[in-house]
């Protein structure tokens, strides 16, 4: 039985540390939770506690720490190799870690632009948010990711069948879609939709809503 420590940024904005989070919790194992709040004079130093590189998640186990999100990914995976995080057959599992380096290196306009934000009220009709130039393209990647996953998978209503590493990757992006009023169709539609439905995104979002912590985003 090994005792973990999940080191996260607040839930309502930090969609690493829900990356994090997602596939602790999909391993089962007990894990216990510190909440550093971002954005604040003191986070650099609150995380460097925990996380040499002053950035959550890290995952504390076994008297080491695991930073970034990737690695965190990795080293779950070769603990509880039972708990589906990547893919079981080796073209799958290739390109499962591809879209979730793409996710982990790239996207800067979604990033800048749509920060994840659950306290954030999703827009009235018609009202979303104005996408053009780079958001547009990247919103247009992460949908053809997505439906050329689902179009893939031959069980279940995740990018590979069963709920991994790369739907975790993907989760903070469905919620921001909701939140800044992109629409989607078809089987992207779909699949934000089950990301939705999941009892453990259920759960970090209403704790995200009930944070005292405000971070005022564009
Ligand atoms: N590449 C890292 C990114 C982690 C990251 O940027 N985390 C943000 C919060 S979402 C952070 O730690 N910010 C701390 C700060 O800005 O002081 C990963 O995959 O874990």
């Amino acid at each position: 039985m090994v005792d973990f420590t999940l080191i996260l940024g607040n839930k309502a904005y930090s969609s690493w540390s829900l990356r994090g989070w997602l596939m602790v919790k999909l391993t089962g194992a007990a894990f216990d939770e510190v909440v550093v709040p971002l954005d604040r004079p003191e986070t650099k130093t609150a995380i460097r506690a925990h996380s040499p590189s002053g950035r959550v998640p890290a995952l504390k186990a076994e008297g080491l720490a695991v930073w970034d999100t990737l690695a965190i990914a990795e080293y779950l995976h070769e603990r509880f190799p039972e708990a589906g995080l990547w893919p079981e057959d080796p073209a799958a599992r290739a390109h499962a870690r591809s879209i979730a380096a793409e996710m982990h290196a790239g996207f800067p306009a979604l990033r800048a632009r749509l920060p994840m934000d659950l306290k954030r009220a999703p827009p009235g009709p018609g009202a979303g948010f104005a996408v053009d130039g780079t958001l547009a393209g990247e919103i247009a990647r992460i949908v053809a990711i997505w439906s050329d996953c689902r179009a893939r998978a031959e069980a279940g209503d995740f990018l590979f069948g069963r709920f991994g590493a790369a739907d975790a990757f993907y989760a903070p992006v469905a919620t921001r879609f909701v939140t800044y009023g992109i629409a989607l169709e078809g089987a992207a539609a779909d699949y934000r939709d089950a990301l939705l439905a999941r009892p453990d995104l259920r759960e970090w979002t209403a704790a995200a809503k009930a944070e005292p912590w405000i971070i005022e985003n564009p």
